[in-house]
């Protein structure tokens, strides 16, 4: 990927702020979303922050307001709060090409003493190395 700024690789993930609130940063191509597994607190303040790096991708989270259209060029931002713990597919929402129907993530909601102390530089994950 050829990002620079706020999302370039190693700031991709979920970052704490100083609030406690939780940003989580995800870059969209074809056929996947980076990182391809996301993780967050339950009844925490989340605000994810999207970008795309070739076409028009949509990003939704079925039973929440999270869906919007991931252009490339531009930054989509959508705030939300999980109330329940639980592994949440997330398929890409718009018709982006062949690859489309397989193109998901996951976000995994963890209760609050299961998510980690992060640093203000670090950033996490869930994806399986
Ligand atoms: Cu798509």
């Amino acid at each position: 990927m050829h990002l620079s700024g706020e999302f370039v690789e190693s700031n991709l993930g979920t970052a704490q702020e100083r609030d406690g609130s939780l940003t989580a940063r995800l870059v969209a191509d074809q056929y996947a979303f980076v990182p391809g597994c996301v993780k967050l607190a339950v009844d925490t303040p989340v605000k994810f922050r999207l970008t795309s790096v070739d076409v028009v991708h949509g990003f939704l989270l079925p039973a929440t307001n999270v869906n919007t259209m991931v252009v490339p060029g531009y930054v989509a931002e959508v705030r939300t709060r999980f109330t329940r713990p639980g592994v949440y597919r997330m398929p890409c929402n718009e018709f982006c090409g062949n690859g489309h129907h397989g193109m998901w993530t996951h976000v995994v909601v963890v209760p609050q003493h299961q998510f980690p102390a992060l640093a203000a530089t670090e950033r996490t994950n869930c994806v399986q190395q």
